[in-house]
């Protein structure tokens, strides 16, 4: 794809993202209780969600009808160009009115991403990446943070219900008794976003979907991070575990955080 086609469709998600922040907004700020359906245990769907995701839709497919679309409400499949997207990444913070959720949208083409964005509504943060030309939040340049050791980081480990509890809770044993600060924010999206602008070291989860993750992968690669391999072995359209953090951290926790889709948590040693 030809860098002026991938130029407009970053141009685009940006667009996009903001529209649909409207709306996020409106259900965010009305005051009323948001109402919300279980789609499974701390997985929820509200109608920000629906109403975000037609919208999203609807204009990729008025806008660039030969691509893709793969969405975390409306669900999709592979093609050469394809659209990722979240339309509310930290669903349970926006349900419960915790200001910490995202639009997350990603361009992936022919095997990579290529444009990502991630957008905050309240905080009106809007955190933006090309390949190979940076990483950005509000037009400033962003970079990860320079961290010294883990006595120095602070990693956010997201919990997913498709592991298995005692899993999560061996991870978080492991951060903690290496010496990381933990905190778990509830959103891949953001927490990734905030690697990338270096607010905190590392962002973890020991399975997450491509809607989660592919736009703030490519935030913290673009601002000088390391990233998994989440495309492997099938990543894109069934999910796998993650990390992503300042590289000075990396083989500390490369040593801790499972990347296999069914390998165990470690233990060090
Ligand atoms: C969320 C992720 C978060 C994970 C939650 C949930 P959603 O995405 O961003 O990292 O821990 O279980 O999957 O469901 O709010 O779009």
């Amino acid at each position: 794809m030809h860098n002026s086609d991938i130029a407009r469709r970053h141009e685009f998600a940006q667009e996009i993202a903001r529209e649909a922040g409207v709306i996020a907004r409106r259900y965010f700020g009305s005051g009323d209780r948001i109402q919300a359906t279980e789609k499974g245990a701390h997985d929820l769907l509200t109608q920000a969600d629906l109403d975000i995701d037609r919208l999203l839709i609807d204009r990729l497919r008025e806008a660039f009808p030969e691509d893709g679309i793969l969405t975390e409400e409306s669900g999709g499949s592979a093609a050469t160009n394809l659209w990722v997207i979240d339309p509310i990444d930290g669903t349970l913070n926006f349900a419960r009115q915790i200001p910490h959720f995202a639009v997350s949208i990603a361009f992936h083409a022919q095997g990579r991403t290529e444009s990502g964005v991630v957008y905050n509504p309240v905080t009106d943060e809007m955190f933006a990446a090309r390949r190979g030309l940076g990483a950005f939040c509000n037009q400033r340049p962003i970079r990860v943070r320079d961290t010294r050791d883990a006595t120095d980081a602070v990693v956010d480990a997201g919990y997913s219900l498709k592991r298995p509890v005692a899993d999560y809770v061996v991870l978080v044993g492991e951060l903690v008794g290496n010496g990381y600060g933990f905190l778990q924010n509830g959103s891949a999206a953001l927490g990734l976003a905030q690697v990338a602008c270096g607010r905190i070291d590392g962002y973890c989860e020991l399975f997450l979907n491509s809607w989660d993750v592919l736009a703030g992968l490519l935030l913290v690669e673009e601002a000088g991070g390391w990233v998994s391999d989440f495309t492997a072995d099938g990543g894109l359209l069934h999910g796998n575990p993650v990390l992503a953090c300042t590289p000075s951290i990396r083989q500390s926790l490369q040593g801790l955080v499972p990347l296999g889709r069914n390998e165990p948590v470690k233990r060090a040693g």
